[in-house]
């Protein structure tokens, strides 16, 4: 037998193994592991590296509209070209309803600017704004039968807070189908009080966003999504966690034995408030919601990577530019309030995690991988054609040099972005060679791939949360 390429001579991790394999790629698909496979029209040495399941970034936002003024700074070129040089074979990027708008319209936009676009495989989450009775009855439930599966609400922000009761009828729909629901866990009329009184006391500079939003504010929010939840009795994620209060709301609904995970990202783990406090409007770079808190709360986000609280770790990646068209846009700097939430790092996702993580020892590889690659596909309903290396799997493979030293740059990266907030971190390990279906994206550091190479997938239910028996 001849396959299509071979990666020769590399240790292959899952989420549970750590062995010495050569994978053999067929038709895009895992066919065989194991030594001395035979011949292949294509072999890649990967000698001294590790060869890993491609990573799934399930937060991402790319494309996504903003305030008037404000542009997103990746489309779904940039953006899944960034993700294939961080060692990423599919991403999970926000399809959003702005209100007043049709969701099946919402999803037709999106298709259009991301098909035949994509360097990796996509698929996409719907944002709920507006659940009118169309959205509930109608639209919402035919869009997770075709395989949109997931769904994010916001209980902050002015054009997509829901209320506790829309809460309460889009997990209904959820509990209906199966879908996940995902919650962005912050509670908005404690930040708009706080926000009005910072700004009458003048306190507009970016710093303040921190302010604006402290730990009580994402832990009260935090319970009461997991309090609806509970009464509809259908899994919900809670996303972008940032510290230990959260957290323990989360450990606690899983002690109870409900279905409630937990999501962190890169900048709870490297970032703290004191970034926002550049000089002028530097500070910017960092805002991000929830914001990035202290040192303490650091420790207990990787606590919780490490004891299953948080199953997932995504990036978060919602870039915007340093300049008028993002976090300088003219009404930003009059106070932090207008400032564009959200940071880059799609990118670097992945080297954050495996040099702070593998490389100082604080998690093993394997935990690497389920929190880089396998949790997302099993949460997410792509496992095991996701997130794994295993016959039969989709060939998504990433091939790590682990000692490589890094410093992190703008320079170096691929994003859209002008800036990077993780500006000379030093990483030890980086993702060299991308395979996306068998297909090398990124070869030994170079583009090699195509954007038309990604396609949209249609996903199951989670296999992490099956829906409760009908009563
Ligand atoms: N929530 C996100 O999920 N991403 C960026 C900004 C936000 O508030
Ligand atoms: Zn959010
Ligand atoms: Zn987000």
């Amino acid at each position: 037998m001849t396959f299509d390429t071979i990666i020769r001579g590399g240790t292959v991790a899952t989420a549970s193994d750590t062995f010495r394999s050569d994978v053999g790629i067929s038709a895009g698909r895992i066919t065989t592991l194991g030594l001395d496979l035979g011949a292949a029209r294509q072999v890649i040495d990967a000698t001294d590296r590790l060869v890993l399941p491609g990573g799934i970034d399930s937060h991402v936002h790319i494309s996504q509209p903003n305030a008037p003024g404000i542009v997103m700074a990746d489309n779904f070129e940039s953006g899944t070209r960034a993700a294939a040089f961080g060692g990423n074979t599919m991403v999970l990027p926000f399809c959003l309803q702005e209100r007043g708008q049709s969701l099946r319209q919402a999803v037709r936009d999106y298709h259009a600017k991301a098909d035949g676009n994509c360097y990796v495989d996509v698929s996409f989450h719907l944002i709920i704004s507006d659940p009118t009775e169309q959205v509930l009855g109608q639209d919402l439930p035919a869009l997770i039968k075709d395989g949109y599966t997931s769904f994010k609400v916001f209980m902050t922000y002015e054009d997509l807070a829901l209320s506790d009761r829309q809460i309460l009828e889009v997990m209904s729909v959820a509990r209906e189908t199966g879908a996940l629901v995902m919650v962005h866990a912050e509670n908005f009329d404690a930040i708009r009080f706080l926000t009005d009184r910072l700004e009458r006391a003048g306190k507009t500079a970016p710093h303040f966003h921190g302010t604006s939003r402290p730990i009580p504010v994402e832990r009260e929010a935090t319970h009461r999504a997991i309090a609806l939840a509970e009464l509809i009795d259908v899994p919900v994620m809670i996303v972008h966690v940032s510290n230990r209060e959260a957290m323990e709301e989360i450990r606690r609904a899983q002690q109870r034995g409900l279905k409630v995970f937990g999501e962190t990202c890169p900048q709870y783990l490297v970032l703290t408030e004191k970034d926002m406090e550049g000089l002028n409007m530097e500070g910017a770079k960092y805002v991000c919601s929830p914001p990035p808190r202290d040192a303490a709360s650091q420790v207990a986000c990787w606590e919780g990577l490490l004891h299953g609280v948080f199953s997932v770790f995504s990036s978060d990646h919602c870039p915007f530019r340093y300049d008028e068209s993002g976090k300088l846009a003219p009404r930003g700097r009059t106070s932090f309030r207008w400032v564009p939430n959200g940071i880059p790092g799609i990118e670097t996702r992945l080297p954050i995690l495996f040099s702070e993580g593998v490389s100082k020892g604080r998690i093993d590889l394997n935990r690497f991988v389920a929190l880089s690659a396998t949790n997302h596909a099993k949460t997410y309903g792509l496992y095991p054609r996701k997130g794994t290396i295993a016959v039969g799997s989709d060939a998504d493979i990433a091939i790590w040099d682990p000692k490589r030293e890094v410093t992190i740059s703008q320079q170096i990266l691929h994003h859209g972005a002008d800036y990077t907030p993780y500006e000379g971190l030093r990483v030890t390990g980086w993702p060299m060679t991308t395979l996306v279906r068998g297909e090398v994206i990124v070869s030994d550091g170079a583009l090699a791939g195509s954007k038309d190479h990604g396609q949209h997938l249609a996903r199951d239910i989670s296999s992490f949360a099956p829906p409760s028996r009908p009563e």
